[in-house]
Parts: structure tokens; sequence; C-alpha cells
């Protein structure tokens, strides 16, 4: 008995290898496995015709123009010659012997379908779970609940029988009419626990959407079409009306009160909508609850101003719902009812630096200088806990207080070296500068090139994230080339280098050095190494905390080094292990906590680090830079990948053990002397813009 596999694909390169390897690797072989290209516009075609040169089995069959994925399944089936078909989508996967234990078990039914497991990360894939219940039968409403046509071996003959096609002028929900027509002929589906259909949840939905991550209004439109022909055909009110309006329902409650959180979008649906809405049947509204009957009633009476203030009061129910469940939830709603309405305050700036952890970066030196030139602003500083010692004028708030929200929502001015939450809305008045916090070396949000992340929506909210920024700020032309694309970022980005690496070329610079090395007990005479290493995506507790274990041997490094230096230990903002340095007093202080790392690079001789961005400031210095890159491998070619090449390109050796990092101190101007040429390279390239006044710059432009 042949199957033929049907595979319709659009711009789905990066999926494609794993999608079709996972078929041709099926432990039933009798396949056929058509491949649609609905006219890809990325590496598609290529990528399938090479798998159609290794494997005789695949047919492919290429659209000149962009048909939908309706026209290329109903394609894919006009050309099966198999006994059986198997819908298959080519950003998803199967196990090796899902084939194999489909046709084994559909015996004399039309159809039979197995377990789907959502993919999120690549763990997802092993985690193995013992779920071999045998074949079961499932009620044929709940199994079509999600619409869906993926995963069901269906006999040709029952398809021919029934002229099955798909719908082909819509997007979304093109198996609908397919899915009536086996409800209509069968009283269950056969269901097997333990036979694996792998669906791939994307992470990146800005530039490359699944189909079900199209926008909203996009989704409704197309149901809507689809539910009024099927409605339409219908006569009265049967199992498969109930079905339909059940649907209808289901997408209601779940996509269209929120769509209609924007009242703009009301006006522009209302009569699709209410045209369908007169079609559901009175037995069904009957078991609805009581808010959305009513709104169908309104909508099918096509009273458009009421319903509209009914819905209106629906959210503000629903809200206030939410807000009686904590403090937290309470302030959104406030945020949001009041706070936001408030005049805004022309003349308020916030500052935020690291998420409220310290006073450093940029937006630490931008407000100092206006604190300097006595400008005419009110300034309040977001942070988690009182700072001390901060010159100028200005107010302290606590992070997630009330006052937060209130100055959050009324501050014309918003400038902030990472990220403000995402829920909390921006006003069309506010400015809101981003500093951002260095130089790329790692690949950032739509660089990064994994298929699976850890948090399938990262790319997503980074997008509307950097929808808010009004201004960005770059410190050379390297950042603002991959800050444009990687943060899909087009607004206006200031190219004056960057305020925190102001200190480093000013003019008294040795006497601040030698002021802040004497208020830390460090004594003059000693030279002084800095330790500033990053995180480990893979080595964390819980989002946001990170893990460290320091492997240099700090024992020895004393031993070695002890009569002429010091080590300063300073973790990354997200490491929450403290690094112990109890007996090594007088030799290494741990300054993790220490507000502005800019004040630790003026008072070093030698820097070492290893993927942190912090050797593209230091290097503004011209001292000596030692990368202690003891997990390179895994760091470069599993968790993240460079921008540069770490081999070539950075100012200093690239160091595997703590031996090699004491050799290459105890030797260090030779290593100066190996360096020289490729320091002097890298200075023009990431320090070009740099020199002492870019915060004076920026305030010029943005205040
Ligand atoms: N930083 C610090 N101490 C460290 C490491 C970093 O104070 N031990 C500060 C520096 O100002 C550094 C910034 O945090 O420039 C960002 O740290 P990175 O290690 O580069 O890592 P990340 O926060 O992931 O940002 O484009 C830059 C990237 O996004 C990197």
């Amino acid at each position: 008995m042949k199957i033929t596999v049907i595979i319709p694909v659009f711009n789905t390169e990066e999926f494609l290898p794993e999608c079709i390897e996972s078929v041709i690797n099926q432990t039933y072989e009798n396949i056929e496995i058509i491949i649609v290209d609905d006219a890809s516009t990325d590496n598609s075609n290529r990528i399938i015709n090479e798998y159609s040169k290794m494997d005789e089995r695949i047919k492919i069959i290429s659209f000149t123009e962009r048909k939908g994925v309706g026209a290329a399944r109903n394609f894919g089936l006009r050309q099966s010659t198999g006994e059986y078909v198997y819908f298959l989508d080519s950003d998803d996967f199967i196990e090796s012997a899902t084939l194999q234990k489909l046709i084994e078990n559909i015996r004399g039914y039309k159809i039979i379908s197995g377990r789907q497991k959502i993919v999120k990360k690549h763990n997802d894939i092993f985690q193995k779970e013992n779920n071999d219940k045998g074949l079961l039968f499932k009620d044929r409403f709940r199994h079509f609940g999600g619409m869906s046509i993926i995963h069901h071996l269906i006999s040709k003959e029952f398809i021919l029988a029934n002229n099955l096609t798909f719908t082909e002028n819509v997007h979304c929900y093109t198996e609908l009419p397919i899915i009536i027509s086996l409800l209509k002929g069968l009283e269950e589906i056969p269901y097997l626990s333990d036979c694996l259909y792998f669906k791939r949840l994307r992470n990146d939905p800005i530039s490359n959407p699944a189909l079900m991550q199209l926008e909203r209004e996009q989704r409704l439109h197309d149901f809507l079409t689809i539910y009024n022909d099927l409605r339409d055909m219908e006569k009265g009110d049967s199992f498969i009306t109930d079905y339909l309006d059940k649907q209808f329902l289901n997408l209601y409650r779940k996509e269209v009160v929120m769509l209609f959180a924007d009242k703009a979008k009301i006006a522009n649906n209302f009569n699709l909508l209410s045209f369908s809405a007169k079609k559901v049947s009175k037995r069904m509204l009957k078991n609805t609850n009581m808010v959305v009957k009513h709104e169908i009633k309104l909508l099918a009476k096509g009273k458009e101003e009421k319903y509209s203030r009914l819905l209106t009061f629906h959210h503000f129910a629903r809200n206030l719902k939410r807000a009686l469940k904590g403090r937290t939830k309470m302030y959104y709603f406030i945020y949001d009812t009041i706070l936001l309405k408030l005049p805004i305050k022309e003349k308020t700036i916030i500052f935020e630096s690291f998420l409220g952890k310290n006073y450093s970066d940029s937006p630490k030196y931008i407000y100092e200088h206006m604190v300097k030139q006595n400008m005419d602003f009110k300034y309040i500083w977001i942070f988690n806990k009182k700072v001390k010692d901060i010159p100028g004028k200005h107010k302290q708030i606590k992070r997630f207080s009330f006052a937060y929200y209130y100055y959050l929502a009324t501050a014309k001015y918003w400038v902030s070296n990472s990220r403000m939450p995402l829920h909390l809305k921006k006003r069309s008045e506010n400015i809101y500068l981003q500093t951002w916090h260095g130089t790329p070396l790692k690949k950032l949000v739509f660089d990064m090139n994994d298929v699976y992340s850890a948090n399938p929506n990262y790319k997503k909210h980074f997008y509307e994230q950097s929808r808010r920024w009004d201004y960005l700020i770059s410190p050379n032309q390297y950042s603002t080339d991959i800050f444009k694309r990687a943060f899909k970022y087009n607004k206006k980005v200031l190219e004056y280098g960057y305020p925190r690496n102001d200190i480093l070329y000013h003019k008294d610079r040795n006497r601040i050095a030698k002021n802040i090395k004497q208020k830390l007990g460090i004594p003059l005479n000693k030279k002084v190494v800095l330790y500033a290493p990053t995180w480990r995506d893979d080595e964390y507790y819980e989002p946001g905390k990170y893990k460290f274990n320091l492997s240099l041997n700090l024992q020895d490094m004393k031993e070695k080094l002890g009569d002429q230096y010091v080590i300063l230990l300073r973790m990354h903002y997200f490491i929450a292990d403290d690094i112990e340095t109890k007996g090594l007093e007088d030799f290494a202080l741990n300054l993790s906590k220490y507000n502005d790392i800019a004040e630790l690079y003026l008072i070093s001789d030698i820097l070492i680090t290893d993927y942190s961005s912090v050797f593209f400031d230091y290097a503004n210095l011209k001292r000596p830079i030692l990368f202690y890159t003891y997990d390179l491998e895994k760091y470069r070619d599993t968790l993240r990948g460079f921008y540069i090449n770490i081999e070539t390109d950075v100012p200093g050796p690239l160091l595997h053990t703590s031996e090699e990092v004491i050799d290459a101190i105890l030797n260090i101007e030779k290593v100066e002397d190996e360096y020289k040429e490729r320091y002097e390279n890298f200075y023009k390239v990431y320090c070009d813009w740099d020199n002492g006044v870019a915060a004076a710059k920026i305030v010029d432009e943005v205040f």
C-alpha cells in the first residue's frame, strides 16, 4: 500500500531539511513524497531540489506565483498515486515510525491520526513520555476542535468518493470543508496515542509567520469567508451547523473580543461580522454565556453603536476582574485607565539603567551632563534599591512601586539602556531614548538563527519593544549596521559614540582614577587587573538569574601576581552567584555590585574578559586586553554565534587556562607588542566615534 505524503512549502528554508529528512527516513518505505512549492522567495526551492536528487520518491511541483496552501494541497492531491494520503507541514516533522504505525492500524477505517507534540525548544523532542495506550477512539467533534487536517492518514478512495478539496481563496482554515465532509462520514476517529507528529511553534512571527501567526484580522476574515459558505450549504439545524457555530463562537471569544479592544477595528469589521452572526442558530446561542450571547444578538441586529458600548463595558469589567487578582495587576489597570489620561509632564525625564540594578552606563552620563548644564528638567531615577551619592537634584523611585507607574505614564521622556515592560503602553507624545548597552559581539535578535528558542515569543516581543524607541544610540558604524538589521530598527540613530565612554576621554582621568582607587582601598603602588566576563545562556537558576563558575585559580594568581597586582572581579548583572574571595582579601576584590564599570576601566591596567562587549569600550583606553575563552567552542558554536572572527579580529590573545592567563600577565609587554597592529586596526573600527563629548551632543539633539 503506497502512501502519498503531501508537503506544501512557502519560505521555510530553515525548517525544511528536518522536515524532509524525517519523511525520507521513515521505516515504512512505500511512499511517494509530493512537495508543492508555493512560489517561495527564499532558498526553499533549491533545498527541495537537492533532496529530490537524493531520493527518487520525491516529486516537486513549483508554482510560478503564490496560490496559497489550499491550492498547493489540492494540486498535491490531484497528482497523488498512493492508496492513502498524509498531510505534513514544511516547518514540522515526524518520528521515524509514524507512517508505519498509522498504516498498520488503519485497517478498514477511512482515516487515522495520532499524537501531536508542540515543540518550542530542541529538548522537547527528546523528552520521551510513555504514552502508548494503543488505538483509541476520539469523539469526531472534539478531534477536529482545532480545525486541522495535518497528521491524518486518509484513504484516497474516500477522498475521491466525497470529492474532498481545500478552499483556495483564503490562507487559513482551508481544510474546513474537508473536515465537514469527514464529520458527516464518520462517527469516531481512530487515534494512536504514541504516534508522533512534531508541530513547531515558530519563534519569528515578525519576519516569517506561520499561517496561524498571521494577524488576527486576516485570520478572522478567512474564517468568516469559509464559515458563511459552509453555513449556507447546510439546511436547518444539524450537528454540522452546531459544529460550525461552535467554532464561530470560540473564535469570537478568543480572537474577536481581543481584536476589538482597539475600537477602530470594530468599525472596520462590524458589517462582515454582523453578516455571519445572523447565521448562528438560536440553539447554540442558548448555551453560550450571557455576555457573549448579548453581544452576538446586537451584532446580528446590526446595532453598531450599542454593540460598541457594550463591548467597551465588557473590556472594562474583564480588566477590572483581572486587576482584583493582585497589586501589580491593579497598578496596570490604574496605569491604563487613569494614569495614561493625566496630562503629560513636558519637563520630566525618567532614567533607568540595567533594569534598575545600578547607577551606570549611558543614562548616567546623559543625566550628569544635563545636571552640569543646569537644564530645566525634573529628573526621576528608577532603582531596585536606593543609591547613595548621586549628584544633582533628582528623585529616586522604586521599580514597580506606584510612583514608578505614575512617572512612567506622565513623563515626556524615557531614557533606558535596556527594556521597559511591554504591557505598559507608551503615549504617542512620549519620547523614548534607547541608549542600548554595548557594541555587539554575540548575535542579536533577528540575526539569531535559532530554530528552537528558549522563549518562542522573544523575537516578537523584542520587535514590539523596539517599535517604541524614538532614538537609538550607536557607538560605531559597525553597530549602526547591525542594530538596523538585527532590531529591524529604522528610526533615528544617534551616531556620536557612547556617553558611557566620555569618562575614558576626560582630561582629568588620572586624577579621577586615583580618587576611585583610594575610595576602594587599593594601594596606589599596585597595578589593577579587571576580570569582567559575560553570562552564559545555558547556565541558569531561573529566567534572569544566571550561574557563574569562576574558573580562574585565584589562589595561584595571588601567589604569582600578588606582589604587583590586585584583581577586581566584576560579574555580569545577570549573575546571581556570589564569588568567594575569602582568604584573598588583599588581592581580590569582588566589585560585582559596584555601580559603574566605566570607573573600573579607568583604574585598571589590564582587562580580562571573554565574550562580553566590555572590551569594545575598554579599547578606548588602549590598554592590554586578554580573552579568557575557556569555553569558546560551546559559546560560539552552540549558544550564540558571533559577528566577528574572535580568533583573528580581537585586540588580544585567546587564553584557555588559568596558567595561560597568569603567564600573559607576567609577560604583558610582550603581549602588547605582539598585538600592537591588531589593536590599532581594532581601535580605528570600533572606537572611532568616542571622543568624550557624546553625552553633550545627544542631549543637544534630543532635549
Ligand atoms: N557589564 C558589566 N560587567 C560585566 C559584564 C558586562 O558591567 N561583567 C556591562 C557592560 O557595560 C557591558 C554590558 O553590561 O557593556 C553588556 O554586557 P555583555 O556582557 O556585553 O552582555 P549583554 O548584556 O548580553 O549585552 O550589544 C550588546 C549585547 O547585547 C550584549
